[in-house]
Formats: structure tokens, C-alpha cells, sequence
């Protein structure tokens, strides 16, 4: 309860921040776009970890406030970045399954977004988890259709790590399957321990489906990865989750 309050504080302040994690196409080591990160630290509670404020704010209602300072704080962020670049950031924001409770709204309020902020949606992509997609109702498929065909594209966050079918994989319309972090830290210095993100990679091939990995913390995880012909990583090895101002360092590096 105090930690409910505290976030309704903290966002009516402005005091949520929005980190920014590289992606990285790791055949020529060059940043395809960024991921936005959820950060909070508050007088009294100091640092929270997101994995328990977002889950506060999806029991509470909070999580459509925090998704829409996500959502304008980055597609601001990533335009004046995009401004000074030859080959434009994408830009990933992380969908609650909560949020699609009123899928068609959802649908309305991103291309609203989009159009204030004028950002690109064909460099836009929508990371949902499995769970979205659980109860496959019709509306969220419907939502989901609607967004691509507006220029989004929809990925498979911890891909791996849900309950739901596979089957979903085929029909749904979707781009891209982001293979767990747990598989990737699972994969050791000999490449034992390789045979999930492998048959993820096989999967995301023969669907025609893109495939990144998240999680990447060693160069031998790297190497793996491009030898299986998995060109798309995010993770420690390259940055951490960063401000704006530190992301801009790590561009001003890549270039
Ligand atoms: O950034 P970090 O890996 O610590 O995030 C922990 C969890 O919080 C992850 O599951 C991540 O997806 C989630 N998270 C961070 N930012 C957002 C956000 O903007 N929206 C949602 N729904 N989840 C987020
Ligand atoms: O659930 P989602 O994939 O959106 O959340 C991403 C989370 O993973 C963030 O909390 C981010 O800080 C974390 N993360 C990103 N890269 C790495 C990594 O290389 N190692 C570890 N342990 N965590 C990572
Ligand atoms: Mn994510
Ligand atoms: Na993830």
C-alpha cells in the first residue's frame, strides 16, 4: 500500500525515468535500436527494482500512467537521437498483458502517441510476453494485426519461458522471438548447454520470424550465437540499461 502510494506520488512528480538498453547487430557490431527501461528511485524507499513496481502498478492500475511516460519520454528521446543519425534507432517498449484488457483502445492510444510524438511506427516495436497471447482472445489478435499493419512490429519477450502453445507461433502475427536471458546465461565457455537457444534459432528460421537474444554477458555467448547465425543481442557485454546522456556516449563510441 505504501509502495502504491508512493509510485502514484512519483509519477504525478515526474520522477520516473526511462533507461535506454542497445540492441545490437553483432556481425559488424552496430546499434540497430534500444530498448526503453522503466527506472525508479524514491526518497523513502530508495531504489526499486522494476520487477516489483511494474507488478505493483499492474495490480493497482498504475501500469497505464508508467506505459504512457514510457512511451512519450522515449519516442521523444529517440527522435532528437534519430535527427543526427544516417540509419534511423528503433524503439522497443516493453506491453504489459494487463494493458490489453481494452486491446482496441490500447491500439488507439499508441497510434495517438506515435502521431504527438511523430515518430516513425515502421521503427517501432511492441515487446509483449507470452502470457499476452495466453488467452488468445480474438480483440488482442485483432489489436495486435492492427498495429502491424500500421508499421509496428510485435516481439516475443522471454521467449521460452511461458506456458503458452506453440502453435500460437504460426497464426499470430508477429516478427520476432527475443530468446530468454535464462538460456542465454544457461550457455557455458565449451557452448554446453546450447541446445534451447539453438532450436529457438531453428524455430525463428523455418517461421521466418526474427530472432535476438537477450541476456548477453560473455564473448563465447557472442560467438555462439553468430556461429548459429543468431546476428541480434542485447545484454551486459555490450551496455547495461543507461540514461539518455550515458546512451549518447555509447553512440558517439560506435560511430
Ligand atoms: O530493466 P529490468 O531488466 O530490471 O526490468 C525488469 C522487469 O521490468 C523486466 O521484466 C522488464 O520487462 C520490466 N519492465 C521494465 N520497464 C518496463 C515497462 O516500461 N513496462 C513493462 N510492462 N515492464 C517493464
Ligand atoms: O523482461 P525484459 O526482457 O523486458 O527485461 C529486461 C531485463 O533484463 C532488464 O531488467 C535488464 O536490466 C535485464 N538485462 C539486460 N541485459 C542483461 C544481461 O546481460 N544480464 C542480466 N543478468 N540482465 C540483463
Ligand atoms: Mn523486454
Ligand atoms: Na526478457
Amino acid at each position: 500500500l505504501r509502495m502504491e502510494a508512493r509510485l502514484r506520488k512519483a509519477i504525478k512528480n515526474q520522477e520516473i525515468e526511462v533507461f535506454y538498453q542497445p540492441k545490437i547487430d553483432a556481425r559488424a557490431d552496430v546499434i540497430t535500436g534500444v530498448e526503453a527501461l522503466l527506472r525508479w528511485t524514491d526518497e523513502e524507499l530508495g531504489f526499486v527494482s522494476p520487477e516489483v513496481f511494474v507488478s505493483v502498478a499492474e495490480e493497482t492500475g498504475l501500469i497505464h500512467p508508467l506505459w504512457e511516460i514510457a512511451m512519450k519520454k522515449a519516442c521523444t528521446q529517440v527522435n532528437k537521437w534519430n535527427e543526427q543519425r544516417e540509419e534511423p534507432l528503433s524503439l522497443a517498449v516493453n506491453f504489459s498483458a494487463k494493458q490489453f484488457h481494452d486491446p482496441a483502445s490500447l491500439v488507439k492510444q499508441v497510434k495517438e502517441i506515435l502521431a504527438e510524438c511523430q515518430f516513425a511506427p515502421n521503427h517501432f516495436e511492441v515487446e509483449i510476453t507470452e502470457s499476452t497471447l495466453l488467452f488468445n482472445s480474438e480483440e488482442t489478435i485483432k489489436a495486435l494485426k492492427d498495429l502491424r499493419e500500421y508499421g509496428i512490429s510485435i516481439s516475443i519477450d522471454d521467449f521460452g519461458t511461458g506456458y503458452s502453445s506453440l502453435s500460437y507461433l504460426k497464426t499470430l502475427p508477429i516478427d520476432c522471438l527475443k530468446i530468454d536471458k535464462s538460456f542465454i546465461q544457461d550457455i557455458k565457455e565449451n557452448y554446453c548447454n546450447s541446445e534451447i537457444p539453438s532450436a529457438i534459432i531453428n524455430l525463428a528460421r523455418s517461421l521466418r520470424l526474427e530472432v535476438i537474444a537477450e541476456g548477453v554477458e560473455e564473448e563465447y555467448q557472442k560467438e555462439f550465437l553468430l556461429k548459429n547465425n543468431c546476428y541480434h543481442m542485447q545484454g551486459y557485454l555490450f551496455s547495461r540499461p543507461v540514461r539518455g546522456e550515458e546512451l549518447e556516449d555509447f553512440l558517439a563510441r560506435m560511430d
